[in-house]
């Protein structure tokens, strides 16, 4: 299956960190097939907090969406990630957020897809054009 994913870093070596959980997700979500350039964006929703990097990729995965979800939360926390940073909307040492799974769609309380907050998020609206057609 085709899947779009977000990254986005803004605490400690942003770029390092994005590169790392690439080559985690090749490892362990599925092939990266297409990588964005990386953008450095403004926060969007609590504004006192550094920049942020974010990219955009595309995979080949065989995970089911929940699975995949799975793989990269393992990466998330690998790279120092705390549950705290999402829950309290604190800088992020990385965040993955899967965009489009193929063309399903899915609505559960541990996933959505497509994801519901694409078209307002310039930081994931920019690169994703640059590597979907
Ligand atoms: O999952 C989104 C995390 N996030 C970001 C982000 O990745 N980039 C920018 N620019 N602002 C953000 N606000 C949140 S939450």
């Amino acid at each position: 299956m085709q899947v779009f994913l977000s990254l986005g870093s803004n605490l400690g070596d942003r770029r390092l960190t994005i590169k790392k959980a690439i080559s985690g997700l090749n490892k362990t979500a599925g092939h990266v097939i297409k990588q964005s350039s990386i953008h450095e964006t403004k926060p969007v929703g609590k504004t006192d907090q550094p920049m942020f990097l974010n990219c955009c990729v595309e995979i080949e995965t065989d995970l089911p969406p929940l699975k995949l979800l799975a793989a990269c939360q393992k990466i998330e926390k690998q790279l120092g990630r705390l549950k705290s940073e999402k829950d309290l909307g604190l800088p992020r040492t990385i965040d993955i957020d899967i965009l489009f799974y193929g063309n399903e769609t899915l609505d559960t309380p541990k996933l959505k897809i497509p994801h519901p907050r694409i078209k307002e998020r310039e930081f994931v609206l920019k690169p994703l054009a640059e590597i979907k057609h």
